[in-house]
């Protein structure tokens, strides 16, 4: 299996972890290598990554989530992303979603702004999403009350979602002191060693995050 990928790319962060998890035996294949991003795009024309690649079953995957849910059918492991309890999994999938839409997208709406040209930023934008992600650091520092893992007891598909949603929205827009269930579990998510694993291999590259020394 090939996934494409970029080192500083948050959903592939969350790929990343589940293989990590799982011990899923994968080849990188990183965007900037010669040729490779050809490839990806003759293979996913949206131009998003991570995408996954199986020549054995001559299946290409797009979407983080749904790439998980691949390694989770065709790879079988010790890795679950899924409880089998249908409830349980239903809170999987929901705060899945919580972390990509109201995590993921107000951090990637920020630093793409920073990104842009000066005369193309649009400050607007930037605080509807930093407005955003006050409301979902509120909402989730509620809902983890209790909780040692996003959806319980047990690391699923939603720690992988939340691990690069976390970290890279703290660069942005620091949690602070008032939300201590979300910052300890974010450590938490950072002592995991598939996280861990992660930000390690992120270090040659972070240097181009806009917000590295956020
Ligand atoms: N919904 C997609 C989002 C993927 C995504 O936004 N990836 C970013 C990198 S983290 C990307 O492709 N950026 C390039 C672009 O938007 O042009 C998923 O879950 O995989």
């Amino acid at each position: 299996m090939i996934l494409y990928y970029h080192p500083l790319s948050s959903y592939c962060w969350k790929v990343l972890i589940a293989f990590y998890e799982n011990g899923t035996p994968f080849t990188a294949r990183m965007l900037e290598e010669d040729g490779v991003a050809a490839q990806w795009l003759a293979l996913w024309p949206v131009g998003k990554f991570p995408v996954l690649h199986d020549s054995a079953r001559n299946a290409t995957v797009g979407e983080a989530s749904i790439i998980v849910e691949y390694m989770a059918c065709h790879e079988a492991g010790i890795f679950h992303p899924f409880p089998a309890d249908p409830d349980a999994a239903l809170e999987v999938r929901l705060m899945d979603r919580l972390f990509d839409n109201y995590v993921m997208a107000p951090m990637q709406a920020i630093v793409a702004d920073r990104l842009r040209p000066e005369a193309q930023r649009d400050p607007y934008g930037v605080e509807q999403a930093r407005g955003l992600l006050a409301k979902s650091y509120a909402m989730l520092e509620a809902r983890m009350a209790g909780r040692r893992w996003a959806a319980g007891d047990s690391f699923t598909l939603a720690d992988c979602a939340a691990a690069p949603a976390l970290f890279y929205a703290d660069k942005v827009q620091p949690m602070g002191s008032d939300h201590p269930m979300l910052a300890a579990y974010l450590h938490r998510l950072e002592a995991r060693p598939s996280f861990a694993r992660v930000l390690e291999e992120k270090q040659p590259w972070w240097s181009h995050f806009p917000y590295a020394d956020g």
